[in-house]
């Protein structure tokens, strides 16, 4: 048992009417819960952050939703509030196949710092825990859905071969915030990472 299936933050927020709404981020659960069928591990992502984290423009005076600042470990994108531990928002899509999951990781749960990829917060250093997990469980191949394309699947995609694990990412199975060419330039990231498209 090799592959994993990972399904990174099909929750409210990220689908139509959320704080952080992807265009037809709904679009893509049924699809997503077929696909479980064809894996022997499958593995949730949630965001699951604290009121106020840093990552909110709100958190920050006078900025607004989707300018860039410099934190300590970057350029960070202020986002809406939005997964906010505990709510609506931060639940899954009520038709996600959650039964299914092996393991649910949450992240971006550090007030100081986002996380949008599933293996490493945004300073590229402190580990989520689940490159241990798959290791110990021996799986080297993953197969990436879920929202959105630029962010979140993108920066997992990217992590996870620079780990030295197996990725596809199935893009059909995944929609876009696509901000400023945002998209172009994560599918171009993943290709030159070495992830497989399909
Ligand atoms: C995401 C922005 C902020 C994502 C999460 O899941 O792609 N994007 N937090
Ligand atoms: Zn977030």
């Amino acid at each position: 048992m090799t592959q994993a299936l990972i399904v990174i933050d099909v929750q409210n927020d990220f689908c139509p009417g959320g704080a952080l709404a992807v265009a037809e981020g709904d679009a893509i659960v049924p699809g997503v819960n077929a696909l479980m069928a064809q894996f022997p591990a499958v593995i949730l992502t949630q965001d699951w952050h604290p009121a106020g984290h840093s990552s909110f423009a709100s958190s920050h005076d006078g900025a607004a939703p989707f300018s860039v600042v410099q934190m300590p470990y970057g350029p960070q994108v202020l986002w809406p509030d939005h997964c906010i531990q505990g709510t609506q928002g931060a639940a899954f899509h009520a038709g996600l196949n959650t039964d299914r999951a092996d393991l649910i990781i949450r992240k971006g749960y550090n007030p100081a710092i986002d996380s949008y990829s599933a293996f490493f917060e945004n300073d590229h250093t402190t580990p989520t825990g689940l490159e241990g997990y798959l290791r110990t469980r021996g799986i080297t191949d993953l197969t990436m859905v879920g929202l959105a394309t630029d962010f979140c699947v993108n920066y997992s995609a990217v992590d996870a071969a620079k780990l030295g694990f197996k990725v596809t990412v199935r893009v059909d199975l995944c929609r876009a915030i696509d901000l400023d060419g945002s998209l172009a330039a994560a599918l171009q990231g993943m290709r030159d990472a070495g992830v497989t498209l399909a």
